[in-house]
């Protein structure tokens, strides 16, 4: 078996619920095996189908990329350097394998008729029923790994598509529309930024797209999530570290991979000033895409994240990638509140409190409907508890906030406006805020109040990001 050909890997994708991901399993790698000499780019110089000749197109029919006499593992191949050792391959020991020598011999031992009783999806990409099932858009990608080819000119190497599945009754069609785009598949991801990297010269090019949302109105966190596409990255990532302020809130930690298995997710936690996700024996292997997700209180900075190499080889031990990460927090969770129902009110702020900024707020979510909460607030840190709830109010006068007192709305949100004077006498002011309101149907306070989760708010334009 000659080992110098192209290999063609594919991927199908779909954006639905603000979450970009891929809905295929991994792929086989259609081996090619004949360039045709055809002339749907140009007039063409034609070959003995042994290389592409100049200005030849090749393309053929998809039964031809769905035979499975052509298609092996990827894990065989090398897609940094487009290498692969047919000695001992899928190709060479056959399926079921021939007995010894023959299956480690280097002549193919799969035939057309083992290949043939693989059946009609046999090593073809799957999509489950339910993935085609959701209302969203939806892309499929092919790619060519071309030994030789360097990194500047392969981003032309891989292009998708957009489709759309509709069941028949019996079968899915889909119908591609659109034009093509070259590169990732994650720049159909409307809204996200898409960044790259390679381990130097040594391993592949991973993506990291990601998207931020808006600030949550009840809670104040915004939503991180991300999406990475391993392309030709031969060791594959184990872990993903993005870095985030030490005192941020972290919640709703989320990871997705392509298979339906929940024992070897990958873990998630905060260690220190990073949010780790972590799964070095299902490492996101190259032409796949995994998805990570969480929710923080801190705000998006334009910074790096860290992709770490699932196995031993050449190059660092890491590839950094340009991205979105929680890393300005201006307004700190000092705990939570106090109510008899699960769920204390909320306390956040609208964004920064910068001298003169007129419209600094705070917000309260999770009140009773219309009725009146009292924003408090002090400049001594500290907290003390009272009644079995927590005061995050300092030593000293506790000061009532001039338009702090106000009514929830319909959906029990309360806001208070907290214009910051510009005055360099506020630089560096550190203000601890709470609200008591009050609930009819009775709480821990005074018989009828509950307390809010504790605010720290960190006034000026010096602040740094993190606390
Ligand atoms: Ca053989
Ligand atoms: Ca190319
Ligand atoms: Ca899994
Ligand atoms: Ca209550």
């Amino acid at each position: 078996m000659d080992p110098d050909h192209p290999f063609i890997a594919f991927l199908l994708a779909r954006e639905a619920n603000g979450r970009f991901e891929q809905i295929s399993d991994r792929s086989y790698v259609k081996h090619g095996f004949f360039a045709l000499s055809s002339t749907f780019c140009s007039a063409c110089i034609g070959t003995d189908g042994t290389r592409l000749g100049l200005g030849c197109s090749d393309t053929y029919s998809v039964g031809n990329n769905g035979d499975n006499f052509w298609l092996g593992p990827p894990a065989e191949i090398d897609p940094w350097l487009g290498l692969w050792d047919p000695v001992c391959s899928h190709f060479d020991r056959g399926e079921p394998a021939v007995a010894p020598p023959n299956d480690c011999n280097g002549a193919r031992s799969l035939t057309s008729s083992q290949a043939n009783a693989l059946g009609s999806v046999g090593h073809r990409i799957r999509v489950r029923d339910a993935d085609f099932n959701v209302p969203g858009a939806f892309w499929f990608q092919g790619m060519y790994v071309i030994e030789t080819e360097g990194d500047r000119v392969r981003e032309d190497n891989l292009a998708s598509r957009a489709f759309v599945p509709s069941w028949t009754g019996s079968s899915w069609n889909l119908v591609e529309s659109g034009v093509q785009l070259f590169g990732s598949v994650l720049q159909r991801w409307a809204g996200a930024s898409v960044k790259s990297s390679t381990n130097g010269t040594d391993d592949g090019r991973l993506f990291v797209a990601v998207k931020v949302g808006g600030q949550d109105q009840t809670n104040g966190t915004y939503h991180y999530e991300y999406a990475v596409h391993n392309r030709d990255n031969r060791r594959g990532v184990g872990a993903l570290r993005i870095p985030i302020c030490a005192s941020a809130r972290v919640m709703n930690l989320g990871f997705g991979d392509i298979d339906q298995e929940a024992g070897n997710d990958w873990s998630a936690s905060v260690v220190g000033n990073e949010i780790v996700f972590s799964g070095p024996s299902n490492p996101l292997a190259w032409n796949t895409i995994y998805n990570f997700w969480f929710d923080s209180d801190a705000a998006p900075v334009l910074d790096t994240v860290e992709l770490d190499q699932a196995s031993a080889g050449p190059g660092a031990a890491f590839v950094s990638v340009t991205s979105s990460a929680p890393l300005a927090l201006y307004n700190v969770y000092l705990g939570p509140g106090c109510d008899f129902d699960p769920v204390p009110p909320t306390l956040f702020a609208n964004g920064r409190a910068t001298l003169g900024n007129a419209a600094f707020a705070l917000y309260s979510g999770g009140n009773t409907p219309f009725m009146r909460s009292y924003l408090r607030f002090s400049i001594t840190p500290g907290s003390h508890v009272r009644g079995g709830c927590t005061r995050y109010l300092g030593p000293g006068p506790a000061f009532s906030l001039a338009a702090g007192n106000n009514l929830a709305d319909a959906t029990g949100l309360c806001g208070f406006s907290a214009p910051i004077p510009s005055d360099i006498a506020y630089e560096g002011l550190n203000v601890s805020m709470q609200t008591l309101s009050r609930d009819p149907s009775g709480g821990p306070v005074r018989s009828f109040f509950d307390l809010s989760d504790g605010l720290l708010v960190r006034l000026g334009n010096a602040v740094p990001d993190c606390p």
